[in-house]
């Protein structure tokens, strides 16, 4: 813990000396430079740039064939109509085959190589932390690119250009699979959230980046973290349930600023 102290000290010392500037982005660059252990939760407002539509982000919510996101991307769902479930992930695994990492996610994939240590917790299902090189991602809410047999749980692998999805059945037991995405009402991936919670408390510095902070447990990271003594950054160009929590609220695109950073 002695480490953290040491870094509170700075922290102090440059919130006192920084806020004359009144430059967040400077104050968060400066403390980065000290920092040593960071943790990153990411939704999709990162993916925004690259062409990824959010989900409530610009006044809607995603809607598909009149029926909310969080209709058809729900457990119910997969019970009761798999096939809708396939066309709605199949439509947007087609939106994804021209979206490419932006600025933000290759720059917290750089960040792996500059901090002593680097977790990102995201909830994007989109693989584009993977695409710009970050390692050991905790993808909170599973991957589109990934299918899983409702029976036996075998797991595959497809590629961006496997549109419509394939294989159709399990190879093994030729029951249908299903995405391999956590849709509400369902558990998050065994252990995801608990490593996710465990980097909150210990990091320096906890950045949340594009998230509205609206899905649980998810959005309960950034208050993990905090409550440990966490440094807490937001940045979103919007307002959200947790600015009133955080020392730092960037408003402004991820690609921008965290490149900046
Ligand atoms: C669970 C995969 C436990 C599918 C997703 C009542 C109260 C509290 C909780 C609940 C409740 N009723 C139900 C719940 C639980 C529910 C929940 O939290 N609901 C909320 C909505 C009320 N949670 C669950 O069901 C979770 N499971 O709790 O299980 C359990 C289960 C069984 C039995 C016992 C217990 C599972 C949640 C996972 C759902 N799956 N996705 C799919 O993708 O289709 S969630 C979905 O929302 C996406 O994953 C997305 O990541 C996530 C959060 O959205 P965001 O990423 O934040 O994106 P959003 O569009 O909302 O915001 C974008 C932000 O970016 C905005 O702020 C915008 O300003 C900003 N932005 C825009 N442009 C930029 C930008 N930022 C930076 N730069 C830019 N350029
Ligand atoms: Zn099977």
């Amino acid at each position: 813990m002695k480490g953290k102290y040491s870094f509170h000290n700075k922290v102090f010392k440059t919130l006192q000396v920084m806020s004359q500037k009144g430059n967040d982005v400077e104050k968060v660059s400066d403390l980065l430079k000290s920092a040593k252990r960071i943790a990153v939760l990411t939704g999709a407002g990162i993916s925004a740039e690259s062409g990824v539509p959010t989900f409530r982000g610009g006044g809607g919510t995603a809607v598909w064939k009149g029926m909310r996101f969080d209709k058809i991307s729900s457990a119910e769902m997969v019970r009761s109509d798999l096939p809708a479930v396939w066309e709605w992930f199949d439509y947007r695994r087609g939106v994804l085959r021209a979206c490419e990492p932006n600025p933000a996610h290759f720059a917290i994939a750089e960040w792996q190589e500059r901090f002593e240590s680097l977790t990102l917790v995201t909830q994007n299902i989109d693989g584009l932390h993977r695409a710009a090189g970050s390692r050991d991602v905790i993808e909170v809410h599973g991957n589109i690119h990934r299918s899983r047999c409702v029976n036996c749980s075998k797991l595959f692998q497809m590629s961006r250009d496997d549109v419509p999805h394939d294989p159709d059945m399990c190879k093994v037991c030729k029951s249908p699979v299903r995405p391999d995405v956590v849709l509400f009402g369902e558990m998050l991936p065994e252990g995801a959230y608990e490593k996710g919670a465990e980097a909150a408390a210990l990091c320096d510095i906890f950045f949340t980046i594009g998230t509205s902070a609206l899905v649980y447990p998810a959005a309960a990271l950034p208050e993990v973290a905090k409550r440990a003594g966490a440094f807490l950054v937001e940045i979103n160009p919007e307002e959200t349930p947790l600015s009133h929590l955080c020392d730092v609220s960037l408003k402004g695109p991820a690609g921008e600023i965290v490149s900046k950073l």
